[in-house]
C-alpha cells in the first residue's frame, strides 16, 4: 500500500481550501470581470499616479518612475463580495509601503480614485505593512483591460470591490469619505472574513 495515497492527499487539500474560503464564499478557478461601468481605456503613456496629502500636497509618478521602483510579487486569495473566491493569484507591482514611504501624514483614511470616476475608502493603515500594491501584472502578464490595467490596487485581506481598478490616485484623509459602493450601502470596512457585506453587517 502507497504511503499516501491519492485519496489522502486529496482530503488534505480539500481542508486546506475550507480554511482558505471565507463564510459565504464559492471557489471559482475563473477570472470573472465586475465592473460598474465601461472599462477606461487608459494607455501607460498617460498613466500617472498621485498621492494627495490631506494638506493638499502632492506626489506624482508616471509610468517609468513607477515601473523603476521596487517591485514585488504578492501571491494572495482574492473574495468579491458576489461570493466568488480565487485562490492562488499572482501579481506583480508595488507596495503601498514604498509608494507612501516619503509622504509626512497624520491622514487615518484614504479614498482610492480611478479613472471613471470610480472610487474607495479604506483606512490608511489597511494599505500599509505589506497589506496592499498597485499591481500591473497578473499571471505574468500584463494586466488586461478589463481587470483593471495598466494599473490597479490589490488589497486582498477586504471583498475585492476595494481593489479599484484603473487606479489614478490616492487621496489621504482625516475623515472617512465613503466611496462608490460604500456610498451604495455596501460595508465601509468589508472585512471577508467577518462577512461585512453591506453596512451594519
Ligand atoms: N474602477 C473600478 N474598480 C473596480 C470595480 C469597478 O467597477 N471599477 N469593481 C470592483 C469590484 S466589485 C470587484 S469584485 C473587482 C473585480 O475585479 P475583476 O474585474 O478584475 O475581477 O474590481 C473592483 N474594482
Ligand atoms: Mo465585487
Amino acid at each position: 500500500m502507497p504511503l499516501f495515497s491519492p485519496g489522502f492527499s486529496g482530503r488534505r487539500r480539500d481542508a486546506d481550501v475550507d480554511t482558505r474560503l471565507p463564510p459565504g464564499q464559492y471557489l471559482t478557478e475563473d477570472f470573472p470581470v465586475l465592473s460598474a461601468g465601461p472599462t477606461p481605456g487608459v494607455h501607460p503613456d498617460n498613466w500617472t499616479f498621485t498621492v494627495t496629502d490631506e494638506a493638499g500636497g502632492r506626489k506624482v509618478w508616471d509610468w517609468a518612475a513607477f515601473r523603476a521602483l521596487p517591485q514585488e510579487t504578492p501571491h494572495v486569495d482574492i473574495h468579491c463580495v458576489t461570493r466568488w473566491t480565487k485562490l492562488d493569484t499572482e501579481w506583480q507591482g508595488v507596495s503601498l509601503d514604498t509608494l507612501l514611504a516619503d509622504i509626512e501624514t497624520q491622514a487615518d483614511y484614504a479614498l482610492i480614485e480611478s479613472h471613471g470616476g470610480y472610487t474607495t475608502d479604506i483606512p490608511l493603515e489597511d494599505l500599509l505593512d505589506g497589506k496592499a500594491w498597485i499591481v500591473h501584472s497578473f499571471d505574468g502578464r500584463d494586466l488586461e483591460p478589463e481587470h483593471g490595467g495598466p494599473a490597479r490596487l490589490l488589497v486582498p485581506h477586504l471583498y475585492f470591490w476595494k481593489s479599484a481598478k484603473w487606479v489614478r490616485g490616492i487621496r489621504l484623509l482625516d475623515e472617512d469619505v465613503p466611496g462608490f459602493w460604500e456610498a451604495a450601502g455596501y460595508h465601509e470596512y468589508g472585512d471577508p472574513w467577518r462577512e461585512q457585506r453591506y453596512r451594519g453587517d
